[in-house]
């Protein structure tokens, strides 16, 4: 019997693909039904590879949300693309997010552009559907299908869901036969802490985006469950400066006590349980150059 299901199971790999803030982490939230990717106005927000978990019919679809391809200009910047082009080779099926306000600009341009070395079969999303006139995405649809082979297109909106679960299902349909890899209620392969540690650093850049560079990380030293059924939590944040520092901490301590309480209640809800959450922040000079931070975000080091 449990031979004849893994008969007819269906599960394979989705890599979602797109230039910075296109809305690959929102469509994936939305494609899984959780939260399990940050996203923010700010671009380039996702770092290396995160995988959601959706189950659809017979098929289990894992989700590979990806860094922003962009000209990349620093080290940071080069293992974020690395990553995210290596996501689309070993994926079973590439979704090209394209934001439609956007249109095909040169970054679209630039992606469309390298998905000639890809293989496997492509389909167009055109994202943000909610912010765009219809005859706009007729044309760009055409426009992008001119360029590359797509074996699908949809209109969606990652914000709304509006045309998310069509894609969905066309996807599931994609997938190759075989066994599923992750249990049938398993949304992330990211651990808690880890999630926990992206979920301060959306925070952090919600509130001090014009303030921040982007150079800024958190990580999660310890979490300990206590006896009273609550969790604590200990986070670093680190910056790069000083004068960055100050920034993060506000007059009389006010930005972290705000990104502190924002970050808490979001991962207790996450964790199902109340959260003692105590940050740090710390100067650590040329982090963005240590190949350590690098394993931390599961990306490559470049030695470049
Ligand atoms: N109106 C509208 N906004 C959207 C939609 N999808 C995403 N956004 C917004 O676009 C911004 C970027 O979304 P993200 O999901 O972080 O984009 P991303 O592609 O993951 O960006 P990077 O990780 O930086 O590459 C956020 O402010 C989202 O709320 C959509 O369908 N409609
Ligand atoms: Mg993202």
């Amino acid at each position: 019997m449990a031979e004849q299901v893994a008969e007819n199971t269906r599960c394979g790999f989705v890599a979602l693909i797109g230039a910075p803030n296109a809305g690959k982490s929102t469509l994936l939230n939305t494609l899984v039904g959780s939260k399990v990717t940050i996203v923010s106005h700010k671009v380039q927000t996702t770092r290396a590879l995160v995988r959601g978990i959706a189950v659809e019919g017979s098929a289990q679809l894992i989700f590979v949300d990806t860094p922003g391809i962009f000209a990349p200009k620093r080290r940071l910047e080069r293992a974020m693309v690395t990553s995210a082009w290596s996501g689309a080779h070993d994926a079973d099926v590439v979704a090209v997010l394209i934001d439609a306000r956007r249109g095909l600009d040169d970054e679209a341009e630039a992606i469309l552009t390298g998905l000639a070395d890809v293989r496997q079969p492509k389909a167009l999303l055109l994202n943000k559907i909610d912010l765009v006139e219809r005859e706009k995405l007729l044309v760009l649809a055409q426009a992008a299908n001119d360029r590359v082979g797509f074996a699908g297109t949809f209109m969606i909106s990652a914000l709304t869901g509006d045309g998310v679960s069509d894609a969905r299902h066309w996807l599931a349909e994609k997938m190759p036969p075989g066994p599923w890899l992750y249990p049938p209620d398993q949304m992330s392969d990211a651990p808690l802490r880890q999630l926990a540690a992206e979920i301060t650093r959306e925070k952090l850049f919600h509130r001090l985006h014009q303030e921040l560079p982007y150079q800024s990380t958190v990580e999660t030293d310890s979490w300990k469950e206590l006896r009273d059924g609550s969790v604590r939590i200990e986070q670093t944040i680190y910056v790069e400066r000083e004068s960055q520092r100050k920034i993060v901490l506000g007059k009389g301590g006010a930005a972290i006590k705000a990104i502190g309480a924002e970050a808490r209640k979001e991962i207790a809800g996450i964790a199902e349980k109340p959260v003692h959450l105590f940050l740090f922040v710390k100067v650590r000079e040329g982090w963005s150059d240590d190949p350590e931070r690098y394993r931390g975000m599961g990306l490559e080091f470049p030695k470049e």
